[in-house]
């Protein structure tokens, strides 16, 4: 367990006036905190907050209007919102040595969005990965705004070897000179050469979007190459490696900030939700803190362990291994699709969601892979040990998908190790 967990283990959710008000939703949050207590969270984009973030997330903030930004809000009664908006965007700038920072955007997409808004124009060329190669819907994927609004071009992974190509990311820039390229992944288990993509960027004029979502905490703690110093915006959600509450912020030059300031505000949002502002003060606290280097080293220490595991017992791993938190299981060989997996590891308590590989032939409702990752089960405490038995218990269930008796087994001994590693709800 790291401090984290220590820090406050009593009064992480005081839920009394629920159960007597409304004891419906009540009862639903109840059996979520159980599920969340019995199983183990294998989806990468996600994690376990501190009761400290809690807290500040469940507090009297979510009561204020505030619209603006601090010194320069449109409604009165902002001088302590103000305040701790000021805490937060420190924070965010010390942590990452940003030159500014945004604290208001609602979640990943929205600050996406703002930064397409701040920056260019509705028809303008813009380049990112493509979803099913590991990039995300607002990278220029056609169902999204960034698809439908902009002239999107989408670069892939080499579908061989599974890992971006570079040469073709350039050719591509060179070919389409895009008003801006996104460097960002939601699927991919390798490290993105940002100085390449910074470089390109440069040499065909475009603006680099640096989405870091999923690697938000392996770039604040150097473990990762960083895009701040050498990109013009940078955006990521507060909740996944990060361990704040859902949102999000958005890293920028001082040349640009005016320009994504009023891409969230008033262009996209209204009223910045100042609970959750708070919140990430917090986590951005923890974050600054010694034991989240170490908790992050543990995180992509656990994904090598977890990806060596299922190797061991004959699973594919997309590009063969992984240098972050997480890992892309190419089920192909194995004839159970994504989908099957993720029900049957569902139903032993192991969460974790079906996904395209590159090069994938079948549909992204039921693709041939599944992704997992590390985040949640490092903050619970787990190590390498611990990687062993849950590889050979995800191998286990696929090899024996429709065996209810090895479902059942791996259920009770999954309930067995959340016993010894408790959550602090
Ligand atoms: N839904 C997030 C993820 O799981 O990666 C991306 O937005």
């Amino acid at each position: 367990m790291d401090s984290l967990q220590t820090a406050s283990t009593s009064g992480a959710q005081k839920l009394d006036a629920l159960q007597t008000v409304d004891p419906e939703i009540y009862a639903a949050i109840h059996a979520e905190t159980e599920r969340q207590q019995e199983g183990l969270e294998l989806i990468p984009s996600e994690n376990y907050v501190s009761a400290a973030v809690l807290n500040a997330m469940g507090s009297v903030l979510t009561n204020k209007y505030s619209e603006g930004y601090p010194g320069k809000r449109y409604y009165g009664g902002n001088e302590l919102v103000d305040q701790v908006e000021r805490i937060a965007r420190e924070r965010a700038k010390a942590l990452f040595g940003a030159e500014h920072a945004n604290m208001q955007p609602y979640s990943g997409s929205p600050a996406n969005h703002a930064v397409y808004y701040g920056l260019l124009e509705p028809g303008d060329t813009v380049m990112g990965l493509a979803l099913p190669d590991g990039g995300h819907l607002t990278h220029g994927w056609k169902v999204n705004f960034s698809g439908r609004y902009y002239n999107a071009v989408q670069y892939g992974a080499n579908p061989e070897t599974g890992v971006i190509d570079m040469d073709q990311v350039a050719e591509l820039a060179r070919e389409h000179k895009p008003r801006m390229i996104i460097a960002g992944l939601t699927a991919y288990p390798r490290q993105l050469d940002f100085n390449r993509f910074a470089e390109i960027a440069e040499e065909v004029g475009a603006y680099l979007l640096a989405d870091i979502a999923h690697i938000s905490g392996l770039v604040a703690t150097g473990l990762h190459p960083d895009p701040v110093p050498i990109a013009d915006a940078v955006t990521m959600t507060t909740h996944k490696l990060l361990r704040g509450p859902r949102g999000a912020l958005i890293l920028s030059k001082k040349a640009h900030a005016k320009a994504i300031d009023r891409g969230v505000f008033p262009a996209l949002q209204g009223g910045p939700h100042n609970h959750t502002t708070a919140a990430t003060a917090v986590a951005l606290h923890e974050a600054a803190r010694p034991d989240f280097k170490s908790y992050c080293q543990q995180v992509i220490t656990n994904a090598k362990t977890l990806a060596e595991g299922l190797q061991s017992r004959g699973l594919s791993i997309v590009t063969g291994g992984t240098d972050n938190h997480m890992l892309l299981v190419d089920l192909t060989a194995t004839g159970v699709t994504g989908k099957q997996a993720q029900v049957a590891l569902d139903q032993a308590n192991l969460t974790l969601n079906a996904n395209m590989v590159p090069g994938d032939q079948r549909s992204a409702f039921d693709p041939s892979g599944v992704r997992l990752g590390t985040p949640a089960i490092t903050t619970r405490g787990l190590k390498e040990a611990e990687m062993h038995l849950l590889a050979n218990w995800i191998a286990d269930v696929v090899e024996h998908i429709d065996d209810e008796a090895t479902l059942e087994r791996v259920r009770g001994e999954v309930a067995d190790l959340c016993q010894q590693y408790p959550l602090w709800y």
